[in-house]
């Protein structure tokens, strides 16, 4: 007689992305109203899981409001071994406070946090919060996968790691070296999110058809802005091969019906060869799909952007931050604000829909300085922008000294670029919010802007009846000026 021997035990990993307040608030948020990604990261993680054959799942509340009663019957129905959450600043204190529940329901449930404000914070989000595990720092695929499959002894050896000793003492064992090939990863497991794609939407009239979702097809940035928090992926930029981006689009198109991509890659054309392989596959082998993508002016020209053109490139966002040359020279590397308005022109000479992207509120920022920004950007044929209230993140360079050039109230949950949580010296908040203002309302009342978006009945129905349906939240927004009409902290 045969003795049944039974398999090793495997882990389950659940991640979850936090919304960022309660659930019952969600449907009053601007920021899902007109822009639902899908978690990229962890949906990366979960294939990479899968991959190595880890039983994952994922709940993502941002995607999906989930009330605190849904997050503990799913830890009842999947028994996980551990539970990952992502957190950016301003999501951190409810993924904190979710780590504490899901102690509360199963104290056996390993709990790990990722993502950038983790990955800034390492040690002390562990100080900070008992409840936590694990903080893994960085690029998560590589230790996720080591802590999944690793016993309890071998902790120390797994880089990129934070964890506690038997002695209570928080160890980092050091950063992580970087996946060297992006190709080796599979595509982002959509098939764990819920409601894929429709689900999801792009920031409303920011594409032309739908279905449509997100990409991200390389990582890292090798630039230095003040404001910018790099502690995922540091300063190294890697990217996938203009074939395996190809057949990645050829898979959403297949397999998802995608017909409009937006890359978030914080420097999509860094690599102008790829860039040329990609458009050339596009247009050999036509996918029927639109893509945008964001840029900087030293890495685009008219040639490539006829040729980004031909493969369907629909928008280009552009970071510009600020007009005023002194104000951006104290922030940012090669600033030549005469290039950035050609290679505006140029992107418009191409056919390709332009969107600027500012802030407002940078140290050294004056009512001045904001005036000398909206004659700039009202000078260009931009086709819209979006105005982000400077936000000092712990992650950014600016982080360690800000104090010294303004008033900074550091509320982790209020830090999502919507509000100013940062006032420069010889300025006040209401001067702020009233210049934040002034610089929607010129854009809005701009004759072109308002042919843009009358165009758009055409160029992106669907857009104008998403506006429709959520024109009160839109409003509200537009007088208020607030993200949330009221957080609703408590579940
Ligand atoms: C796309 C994007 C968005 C999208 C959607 C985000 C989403 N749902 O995932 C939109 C436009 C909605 C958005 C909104 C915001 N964003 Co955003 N966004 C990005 C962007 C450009 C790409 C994110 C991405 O997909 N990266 C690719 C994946 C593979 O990387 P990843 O998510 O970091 O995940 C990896 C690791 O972090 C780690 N990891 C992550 N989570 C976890 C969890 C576990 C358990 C483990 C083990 C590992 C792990 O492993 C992953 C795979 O390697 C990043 C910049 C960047 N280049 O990353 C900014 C970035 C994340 N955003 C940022 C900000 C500020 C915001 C907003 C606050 C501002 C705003 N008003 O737009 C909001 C807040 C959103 C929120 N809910 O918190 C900042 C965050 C800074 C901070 N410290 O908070 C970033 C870093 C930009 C920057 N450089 O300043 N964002
Ligand atoms: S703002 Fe853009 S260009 Fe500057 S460091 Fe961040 S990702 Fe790079």
């Amino acid at each position: 007689m045969m003795t049944a021997i039974s398999p090793p035990k495997k882990n389950k990993v659940l991640l979850i992305h936090p919304l960022g307040y309660a659930a019952a608030a969600a449907g009053d948020d601007i920021l899902r109203l007109s822009n639902t990604m899908p978690p990229l990261g962890l949906a990366s993680l979960a294939a990479w899981l899968e991959k190595h054959e880890v039983d994952v799942e994922i709940i993502d509340c941002f995607g999906q409001p989930a009330p605190d009663s849904l997050i503990s019957s799913r830890l009842q129905e999947t028994r996980p071994d551990f539970v990952g959450l992502t957190c950016t600043t301003s999501s951190f204190p409810d993924a904190a406070r979710i780590i504490k529940l899901i102690k509360q329901i199963s104290p056996k449930i390993h709990t790990i946090l990722g993502g950038p404000h983790a990955s800034t914070l390492k040690e002390k989000i562990m100080r900070l919060e008992p409840a936590v595990d694990f903080v893994i720092v960085g690029e998560g695929e590589t230790p996720l996968l080591e802590l999944a499959q690793k016993q309890a002894r071998e902790l120390a050896t797994i880089p990129g790691l934070c964890w506690r000793t038997p002695e209570g003492e928080i160890v980092f064992n050091g950063y992580q070296s970087q996946l060297p090939d992006l190709d080796m990863l599979p595509f982002p497991a959509y098939h764990k999110l819920p409601g894929y794609p429709s689900a999801y939407t792009l920031p409303i009239f920011n594409y032309p058809a739908a279905p449509n979702a997100s990409c991200i097809s390389s990582r890292g940035c090798p630039y230095q802005c003040s404001y910018c928090d790099r502690s995922v992926f540091r300063q190294s930029f890697r990217c996938n091969s203009a074939a395996y981006l190809y057949q990645h689009l050829k898979y959403m198109r297949d397999r998802w019906g995608i017909r409009h991509i937006n890359f978030y890659d914080d420097q999509f054309t860094l690599h102008r060869e790829r860039v040329t392989e990609f458009c050339r596959l596009l247009i050999d082998n036509p996918l029927e799909m639109t893509f945008n993508c964001a840029v900087r002016a030293e890495h685009i020209d008219f040639e490539l952007l006829q040729m980004m053109k031909a493969a369907g490139c629909w928008m280009i966002s552009l970071g510009i931050e600020t007009g005023d040359p002194e104000l951006l020279a104290r922030h940012r590397q090669n600033t030549d604000l005469e290039l950035l308005a050609q290679r505006v022109r140029e992107i418009k000479q191409a056919g390709i829909r332009t969107k600027g992207l500012l802030m407002i509120g940078l140290p050294g920022e004056t009512e001045n300085s904001v005036r000398k920004s909206m004659e700039y950007v009202f000078s260009l044929p931009i086709d819209d922008f979006n105005l982000a209230k400077f936000t000092p993140f712990p992650g950014s360079p600016l982080y360690q000294k800000i104090k010294q050039y303004g008033e900074f109230s550091e509320d982790w949950e209020k830090m999502d670029c919507m509000n100013f949580v940062f006032i420069p010296q010889n300025m006040t908040k209401q001067q702020l919010e009233r210049l934040f203002r002034q610089f929607y309302r010129r854009h809005f009342l701009r004759p072109r802007t308002i042919w843009g978006y009358t165009a758009m009945i055409w160029r992106s129905p669907d857009s104008w009846r998403r506006f429709w349906k959520n024109a009160g939240g839109f409003l509200r927004f537009a007088f208020s000026n607030q993200r949330i009409r009221s957080r609703k902290s408590a579940q």
